[in-house]
């Protein structure tokens, strides 16, 4: 029996991690902390905050008090820090929050998880460690800068590692927009106050790991899209803004280009990496799906057009006439300040390592998600309300 304590569990993508253990695993507790900001919401867990596997705590992951507290009233086995200020456009218009939240809260995890978890020193003096225990941080592939210069026509993505074909079974990228990818390797060249905070808890947990020999893992994802993402990012929000007739605002000229990752096969992976990564190792974790931001607003309006016209049912959800629902509703706006090109991870290390792979096609996760938001508008109100709105109004 594992007990975890996983941060900022009601977001995105904490809550579909939660949700995949507590199916995947009968014997496990689970401790959320979660400061419940604009982008935390219960009504996200609420089947989860019902089972007795599971305890809610709100706070901050960066009051000590609190964590200590938590540490020391429950015997954590696994940290998985996905608690952060995660939103790139409002780290451009106050980045100092991302930078408490994002690089001091983690010190202060590290910190109390340490103090929890130590047992001695050994003969050099470094701090020992209750066996089995381990700190994961949720990082991203933005830490590694952007890929800018190297952008070409659509290619077919080759994989030349027989290792990594034989994993991935075929269910590779549609194609890559350039020739370089990020490895664990690659110099972090972050360039965003998001990015920047985030390389700053990298680095700080890497810290940790040479300084103290504490048992860390740091997996670096790419964009990841699924139920509940808060419709502040791209893909929510132009599902959103279509069902209510609304323009879908594409920054730029919309060729920039992001890799995109299912939710729960990024749930997977971090399972994986809990139970078989190797102590201080990075692992990339990418969707072999690199698209352009345009493209994928064409596909969410082509998907939305298909489902509304082979289940009429879902055209309740509608505040449009079906026939407004088409490419007149995209609009070039100005550009994000500083906006990344190109993100293409290359997640080989982990495939090979851990036998990981992202399982779920584009189209078909794309259907998934919209299906899901067409199914559950009621949350979409819930999370879009008050705050929301206002932000909606300045930003666009
Ligand atoms: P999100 O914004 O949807 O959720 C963040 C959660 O953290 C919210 O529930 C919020 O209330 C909570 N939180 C914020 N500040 C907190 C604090 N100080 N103390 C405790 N809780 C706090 O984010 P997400 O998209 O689910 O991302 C989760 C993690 O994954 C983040 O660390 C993010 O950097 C990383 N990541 C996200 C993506 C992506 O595509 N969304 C890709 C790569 C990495
Ligand atoms: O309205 C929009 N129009 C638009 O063209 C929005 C919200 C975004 N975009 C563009 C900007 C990006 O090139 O779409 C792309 C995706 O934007 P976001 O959904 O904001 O994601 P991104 O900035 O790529 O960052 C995401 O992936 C990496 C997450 O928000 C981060 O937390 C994660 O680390």
């Amino acid at each position: 029996m594992k007990t975890y304590l996983v941060t900022g569990a009601a977001g995105f993508i904490g809550a579909n991690f939660v949700k995949y253990m507590l199916k995947k695993y009968e014997d496990i507790h689970i401790v959320i902390l979660d400061k419940l900001t604009y982008a935390g919401n219960l009504g996200t867990i609420k089947t989860e905050l019902k089972d007795p596997r599971v305890k809610f705590v709100k706070g901050d992951i960066g009051n000590e008090e609190l964590v200590s507290y938590i540490f020391a009233e429950n015997d954590i086995d696994y940290v998985v820090n996905f608690a952060a200020e995660s939103h790139v456009d409002r780290s451009i218009t106050n980045p100092q929050l991302f930078l408490q939240t994002n690089i001091l809260g983690t010190q202060n995890l590290l910190e109390c998880a340490k103090k929890a978890w130590m047992t001695g020193k050994d003969a050099d003096g470094y701090p020992t460690y209750r066996e089995g225990k381990k700190y994961l941080q949720v990082s991203t592939d933005e830490v590694y800068g952007s890929l800018n210069k190297d952008f070409v026509d659509p290619q077919p993505l080759v994989i030349k590692d027989e290792a990594v074909k034989s994993v991935v079974k075929g269910r590779s990228a549609i194609h890559t927009y350039g020739k370089y990818f990020f490895t664990e390797d690659t110099p972090l060249d972050p360039r965003s106050p998001y990015s920047s905070s985030k390389t700053g808890a990298d680095l700080i947990v890497r810290a940790y790991h040479e300084t103290y020999k504490f048992p860390v893992n740091i997996t670096r994802c790419s964009n990841n899209y699924g139920p509940y993402h808060f419709p502040e990012k791209l893909i929510p929000l132009i599902i959103k803004n279509i069902l209510e007739g609304k323009k879908l605002p594409v920054y730029g000229k919309g060729e920039n280009v992001r890799d995109w990752l299912y939710v729960e096969d990024h749930a997977k992976a971090i399972d994986m990496v809990l139970n078989s990564g190797r102590i201080g190792e990075v692992y990339n974790i990418g969707g072999f799906n690199e698209e352009q931001n345009v493209n994928i607003v064409k596909l969410i309006i082509d998907t939305v057009v298909r489902l509304m016209k082979e289940e009429p049912h879902y055209q309740k959800v509608l505040r449009t006439d079906i026939s407004n629902i088409n490419y007149d509703l995209i609009i070039y706006v100005g550009d994000r300040l500083g906006h990344d090109m190109r993100y293409a991870i290359d997640p080989s290390k982990t495939a090979k390592e851990l036998g990981w792979y992202p399982e779920t096609p584009f189209t078909e996760g794309i259907e998934k998600t919209i299906r899901w938001y067409l199914e559950n508008q009621d949350w979409v109100e819930e999370v879009a309300s008050g705050d929301y709105q206002k932000y909606y109004e300045q930003m666009y």
